[in-house]
Parts: structure tokens; C-alpha cells; sequence
């Protein structure tokens, strides 16, 4: 048998993390073959919370959970960690500016990054779910000099399932039958969230829109109307019915994120958010969500599909708002 992964959970003790340690536990993350070795780090006022999370591991006595070590210091929870999964953040709270929870979470994404350069395995892969999911990406990346840029991603995949999810409804499709739709840009309400070349069985997206819809211009209508905001604003819709955030869901897809990530995905496209090198004119450096596949040796983005003209502005007004935060980082100093 493979020796065990070491996987690193930070903010083990919130709600994304106790509906994320179970399933990396049972083997939902990383197959039923593979062993794993967690690793939770919390600020002092949460480690009660994952010690509970702890107990509640040894209790369901997974084969595959070699085990458990909690802990408040970095340099610690990240020691030979080969997969770190960056949960724990500071909130936006009322009256603070975007500036200060820029700097806030900069105070929380610097010193990890500079941890996980120091002490996790030659081999770390690094996802952020933690919001501002995409420019604490950043931050921790610019924090880890000798760590390659292409092990840091920042998940959009809640926000792709959440688009195959409301597509497949208003086409009255099964969800399997959806693939190749795309999330654009920043994990914010400026995301861009794109069918144009999705399929659903097999025929294009868009013709099956207009057939359900009435036209091309209708489905448009309501791709612009319904469909984008729905998604993009899902976050807050779960907040107003449940009372409290995505948490199962955000956990699920931060599971398939780096399960797709480490075990490839057969050619199938997805969305994930990846340091950009200029692809479709991102400015490079900047942490932005693309369409993706991988290889089972991280994601590559799928380049070249083309993009029309509101889409294209879609994505430029997404890609202002993360130049904007990169900004506002640089001049805190952090980066
Ligand atoms: P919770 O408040 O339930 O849990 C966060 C946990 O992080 C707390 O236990 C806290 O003590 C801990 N923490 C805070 N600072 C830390 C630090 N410096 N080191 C280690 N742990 C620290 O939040 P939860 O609902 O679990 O959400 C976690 C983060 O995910 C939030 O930033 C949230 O905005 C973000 N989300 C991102 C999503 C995405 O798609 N990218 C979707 C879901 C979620 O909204």
C-alpha cells in the first residue's frame, strides 16, 4: 500500500470544516486506496471545536485515517504536508471596508504561505477556499517564493456546480448530462458564469436554451437576468434560507477540486481559479477562474475557446475587480 498523504485543513474547527474531515477521511478526496494523515489548524479560540471534529474522526474508526494532529501554529499543521486545503479566514464583519479585510486575511494568507515555502513536501499542493478566495491565493502564493505558482488554485468549483446544477434544471436535463460549462474570473458576485460551450447530451447549450426559451435573444435574456445572478449571488440565497452559509456544498466541492486535481479528469472540463500566465489576456500573476481539465498532475487551462462580445466583457469587468484587489494588496506592502 502507498504511504499516507498528509492533508493540511485550516479552520478545521468552522463549518466547512466539519462537513470537509469526514469525507477526506473516508476516502471521498483522494480513493479508497490512499491513506491520509490530517493535519488541523486552528486559531487558539477554535481548537476546542476541532478537537471535537478529532474525537468524531476516532469514533467513525476509517480505515483509511492513519491520523489526526491538531494544532494553532503553521509551521506545525503544514509540517511534510502534501495537500494543504487554506478554509480558515477573517470575515467580513459590518462597517469594514474592503481595504481592511484585504489586510485583515493578508495577515492570515502571508505567514501561511511563508509556513507551507518552509516546511510542506516538495509536492504541496495548495487550494484556497477561504474568502477573498482568489487574492489570499495570491497573497499566499507571492508568500511562497519556492513553491511553483501553479500549485496555488483558489476554488470556483462551487460556483461551477452551482451553474451545471440551475442549467440542467431549466432544461429539465439530469445534471450528468451537463459538461463544458465555465466559471470565469474572480469568486465574487462579478464572476462570470458561461454556457457558451456547454453541451447538455451532447448538443449545444445555447441551441437548447433558445429552443426552450423561444429564440436566441430570450435565452440570453435569461442567461443575463436569471441564470448569472442566480449563481453568482447563490452564496447569499443559502444565507437567507438557511440562516448560515454553504457549508456541505462548498465542502463537496472543494473535495471534487482537489480530487480532479490528483486524479484527473479524463478530458472532462472544469472550473477552477489558477495563477494566470496571460491566458485569454488575464494579466499574468493575477489568481483568476478559468476552464480547466487535469491530468491527475494538476490543471491546465483549456485555451483558445473562443469568447463573444459580452462575454468578453463579462470577464474584463471580473478581471478589473481582481487587479483591484492585487492593487490594494501591493499597496499594503504584502505582495
Ligand atoms: P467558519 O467561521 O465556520 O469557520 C472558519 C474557521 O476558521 C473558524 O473555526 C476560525 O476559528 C478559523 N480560522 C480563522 N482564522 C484562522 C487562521 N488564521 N488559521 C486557522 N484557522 C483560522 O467559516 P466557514 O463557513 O467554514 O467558511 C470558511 C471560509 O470559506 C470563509 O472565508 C468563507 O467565506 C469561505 N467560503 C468560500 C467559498 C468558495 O466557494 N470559495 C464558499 C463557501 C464559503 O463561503
Amino acid at each position: 500500500t502507498a504511504p499516507a498523504t498528509t492533508v493540511t485543513v485550516t479552520g478545521a474547527g468552522g463549518q466547512i470544516g466539519y462537513a470537509l474531515l469526514f469525507r477526506i477521511a473516508a476516502g471521498a478526496m483522494l480513493g479508497a486506496d490512499r491513506a491520509v494523515r490530517l493535519r488541523l489548524l486552528e486559531i487558539p479560540q477554535g481548537l476546542k471545536s476541532a478537537e471535537g471534529a478529532a474525537l468524531e474522526l476516532q469514533d467513525c474508526a476509517f480505515p483509511l485515517l492513519q491520523d489526526v494532529e491538531i494544532s494553532a501554529d503553521p509551521r506545525v499543521a503544514f509540517d511534510g504536508a502534501e495537500i494543504a486545503l487554506l478554509v480558515g479566514a477573517r470575515p467580513r464583519t459590518a462597517g469594514m471596508e474592503r481595504a481592511d479585510l484585504l489586510a485583515a486575511n493578508a495577515g492570515i494568507f502571508g505567514p501561511q504561505g511563508a509556513a507551507l515555502n518552509e516546511v510542506a513536501a516538495a509536492g504541496i499542493r495548495v487550494l484556497t477556499v477561504g474568502n477573498p478566495a482568489n487574492t489570499n491565493a495570491l497573497i499566499a502564493s507571492a508568500s511562497a517564493p519556492d513553491i511553483p505558482a501553479d500549485r496555488f488554485t483558489a476554488l470556483t468549483r462551487l460556483d461551477h456546480d452551482r451553474a451545471v446544477a440551475q442549467l440542467a434544471a431549466a432544461l429539465d436535463a439530469p445534471v450528468g448530462e451537463v459538461a463544458g460549462v465555465t466559471i470565469w474570473g474572480n469568486h465574487s458576485a462579478t464572476q462570470f458564469p458561461d454556457v457558451a460551450h456547454a453541451t447538455v447530451a451532447g448538443r449545444p447549450a445555447p441551441e437548447l436554451l433558445a429552443e426552450r426559451f423561444g429564440g436566441g435573444d430570450a435565452a440570453t435574456a435569461w442567461l443575463d437576468g436569471e441564470f448569472i445572478p442566480r449563481v453568482a449571488q447563490r452564496g447569499a440565497e443559502i444565507i437567507s434560507v438557511r440562516g448560515s452559509s454553504s457549508a456541505a456544498s462548498a465542502a463537496n466541492a472543494a473535495i471534487s477540486h482537489v480530487r480532479d486535481e490528483q486524479l484527473g479528469t479524463d478530458g472532462r472540463r472544469t472550473s477552477a481559479a489558477v495563477v494566470s500566465t496571460g491566458w485569454y489576456g488575464v494579466p499574468e500573476g493575477l489568481v483568476c477562474s478559468f476552464p480547466v481539465t487535469s491530468d491527475g498532475d494538476g490543471y491546465r487551462v483549456v485555451d483558445g475557446l473562443s469568447l463573444d462580445a459580452r462575454g468578453r466583457a463579462r470577464l474584463d469587468a471580473s478581471v478589473a475587480e481582481l487587479v483591484a484587489e492585487r492593487d490594494a494588496v501591493r499597496e499594503l506592502g504584502v505582495i
